[in-house]
């Protein structure tokens, strides 16, 4: 049944906000069949991540997804059917009040944060009522078993890239600037935020005995991999080399085709929520920078993801991965850069072996929209 949608997404910082809503809006509407309206309060972050998106207008259709300028004051819109709430923004109070007038109310959910943590089981579906307006907001929480909201996954994402691999890999690198691989060569994408460990990666890379070239998309990390190459800055089409070590900026691009690099590399280095699930699609090997939190609490979340991924793999190459993570994400007690990296390196072929297998399992944790659309009728 097609149901109406309203989603909400507040852009606080970086691309996973509205890289999560965008990606679950055109899942609704594109695999669902749902009327999806998107409300966003930032569309030049927007249009970073998809360059069709217009940043001046105040409504436009995209990919089968109505988009809507999330602005103040809040104009009168009728409530859709089902109301989502992106990581717990609020919502504009007149939208609220217009909830409440409804009979009966929209559904209203509020997506949480991906956590691999065992807990998110027992609070996904929670209900809490609104202390004064006769609602009720469910907490669906994204995760990695079947008993969560499960993960972002759209239904041709195995064709798509499928197909991609049947295709001759020059035709991707030449469409982005690049020659083919040679035949003993690491690709690796570097999508991270700023990073202590990363000056010793990068020395790690230049001495390797294989060359190694790094496709940096612009971003965050420019200024520090500027100040260790003795450049005054750093900005697409830049290519530089030290020793065994090429590195290429490239331009921010599209999630699409975000995803295809990812496909197309042999390692890839992601950060936050998005990018990270979209490296494990990838069926490629992954190095996850989690998004730095205060009290460390990424930490946990590291170690979380870490726990189910590294299960299936065991001995040295899991190892190899713990170590490489937590290194990469600053926890204490590790052996240093170029250790992790020679590690890593002696247990590759497991490792990326083991991206396949882990990419295959993780269909069981089930499709996000598809759950939430399950979800919502029920209610
Ligand atoms: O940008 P992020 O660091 O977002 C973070 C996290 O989501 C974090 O959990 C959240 O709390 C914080 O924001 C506020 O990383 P993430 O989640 O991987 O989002 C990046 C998005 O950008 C993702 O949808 C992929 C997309 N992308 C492109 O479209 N093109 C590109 O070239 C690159 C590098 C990324």
């Amino acid at each position: 049944m097609r149901t109406t949608w309203d989603l909400f997404c507040n852009v606080v910082d970086n691309f996973g906000d509205i890289g999560v809503a965008w990606r679950l809006a055109r899942g609704l509407a594109r695999d669902h069949g749902q009327a999806v309206r998107l409300w966003v309060d930032d569309l030049g972050a927007f249009r970073r991540i998809w360059p069709a998106i217009d940043p001046e207008a105040s409504e436009q259709s995209c990919e089968g997804v109505t988009v809507c300028a999330w602005r103040a004051p809040f104009g009168a819109a009728e409530p859709a059917r089902v109301v989502v709430e992106a990581f717990g923004c609020a919502l504009p109070g007149a939208y609220l009040a217009a909830m409440a007038g409804q009979s009966p109310p929209p559904v209203w959910i509020n997506l949480e944060y991906l956590s691999a943590e065992p807990w998110v089981a027992d609070h996904h579906g929670l209900p809490s009522p609104h202390p004064r307006l006769p609602l009720t907001k469910h907490f669906f929480f994204p995760g990695y078993s079947a008993d969560t909201g499960g993960l972002l996954v759209e239904a041709d994402l195995a064709a798509r890239r499928a197909a991609f691999r049947t295709a001759p890999a020059s035709d991707f690198w030449r469409g982005i600037g690049l020659a083919a691989p040679l035949n003993d060569e690491l690709r690796v994408s570097l999508f991270a935020y700023e990073n202590p460990a990363l000056a010793a990666l990068l020395d790690a890379w230049a001495a390797d005995a294989r060359p190694v070239t790094c496709l940096v998309p612009e971003g965050r990390v420019l200024p520090q991999i500027a100040d260790w190459l003795g450049a005054a800055g750093l900005r697409a089409g830049d290519t530089h080399r030290r020793g065994a070590l090429a590195l290429h900026v490239l331009p921010f691009v599209d999630q699409d085709t975000y995803d295809r690099l990812l496909w197309a590399c042999d390692l890839n280095f992601v950060r936050g929520e998005d990018s990270c699930v979209r490296a494990q699609w990838a069926e490629r090997p992954l190095v996850w920078q989690a998004y730095p939190q205060a009290d460390a609490a990424h930490w946990d979340k590291l170690e979380a993801l870490l726990a189910r991924y590294t299960a299936g793999l065991g001995g040295a190459a899991a190892r190899a991965v713990e170590d490489m993570w937590r290194q990469w994400n600053g926890m204490p007690g590790g052996q240093g850069m170029a250790a992790c990296w020679a590690a890593w390196r002696a247990q590759q072929a497991a490792i990326a072996r083991h991206a396949g297998a882990w990419s295959a399992q993780l269909v069981a944790a089930g499709s996000l929209a598809a759950k939430l659309v399950e979800f919502a009728e029920n209610k």
